[in-house]
């Protein structure tokens, strides 16, 4: 990897600009994601076409800031975590791909745009997702190993948290549950591994890509699985408070589909003590960073109470 010039914040907990510390994180994500994935002149067009245009639609870039935000606090600097944080995005973009498909959530609108298969068809946008998938294990291929983390760990690190035991036990029994009345157990399942996984492995592979301490890594896991189950419950409550276009996806859809939401089974004011609840449990995590993990905390207080 060639080490381009980073605008990296320096994290001073007083005064964080969090709109400006996340315009720096995706700025640096976005360079390098244009520079390892196949150009759109890259035979075949179409498919690197579809691959692109989910990818730079304006996703939030949540998941590559908390990535770099993590390789910060733990005393290191976001030029070895950007494989990983490129990584995360990839397998997050083809989870929205495959998740707005026909056969799944069939949604039309995505990042404020017509989604992957209402541009490219549905067979171009399974194998976009695909594709980025693969992709996103070639890019965390490129680590480089540190003296407690090999390549391995970290190839290892990101499956466990994209495969059939996280994020897609949780699309699963979440499709399995349409319609039907679940406890708040069964949806916490869900949102752990739909959501809360791939936080937390985001997290984790900025740690291990600067050599994080074991004691780093147990405290980069609670941060991220209490920041993404926080961020799903706010996910849950913004799709019955704020309009399509507030969200840039269909607002309105839980409810539509008959999915058990968090607000759905505890309501709306219950929901948002939980959120806060997860989000100060996040807090806490980050005690052993001291004043590193400004950019984790403001981030983690900035999602909290995000319109969109
Ligand atoms: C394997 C066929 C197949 C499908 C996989 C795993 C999966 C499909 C879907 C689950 C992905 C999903 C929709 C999770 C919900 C997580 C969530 C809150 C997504 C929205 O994330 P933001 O707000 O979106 O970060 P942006 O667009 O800003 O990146």
């Amino acid at each position: 990897m060639s080490a381009a010039p980073l605008k990296q914040t320096v994290a001073t907990k007083q005064g964080f600009d969090t709109k400006s510390y996340l315009r720096s994180t995706s700025e640096v994500v976005e360079r390098s994601l244009d520079r390892w994935i196949p150009t759109v002149k890259t035979k075949p067009r179409r498919i690197h076409d579809a691959m692109r245009y989910s990818l730079f639609a304006g996703g939030k870039r949540i998941r590559p800031a908390l990535c770099l935000a993590a390789a910060e606090a733990c005393g290191g600097e976001w030029t070895p975590a950007l494989p990983a944080a490129c990584a995360v995005e990839c397998i997050h973009t083809y989870s929205l791909i495959h998740d707005d498909l026909p056969a799944m959530d069939n949604d039309d609108f995505r990042r404020g745009k017509p989604t992957n298969h209402k541009v490219f068809g549905e067979g171009i946008a399974v194998l976009a997702g695909d594709a980025l998938l693969t992709q996103s294990f070639e890019l965390i291929a490129k680590v480089k190993p540190t003296s407690r983390y090999g390549v391995n760990k970290q190839v290892l690190e990101l499956a466990r948290a994209s495969g059939s035991l996280q994020l897609i036990a949780g699309q699963v029994v979440d499709m399995l549950s349409e319609g039907k009345a679940i406890p708040i157990k069964e949806l916490q399942y869900i949102h752990e591994r739909k959501t809360s996984a791939l936080f937390c492995c985001s997290v984790r592979l900025g740690g291990m890509s600067v050599n994080c301490t074991p004691t780093q890594l147990k405290a980069l896991t609670e941060f991220g699985y209490n920041v993404g189950l926080a961020y799903q419950v706010i996910d849950d409550i913004l799709d019955v408070t704020q309009t399509s276009e507030q969200l840039g996806k269909t607002a309105g859809k839980d409810q539509h589909a008959q999915k058990a939401t968090y607000p759905s089974i505890l309501g709306l004011n219950q929901s948002r003590r939980i959120s806060k609840q997860l989000t100060e449990k996040a807090f806490l995590a980050l005690k052993p960073f001291r004043k590193k993990a400004a950019a984790l905390e403001a981030l983690a207080g900035f999602l909290l109470n995000r319109d969109c």
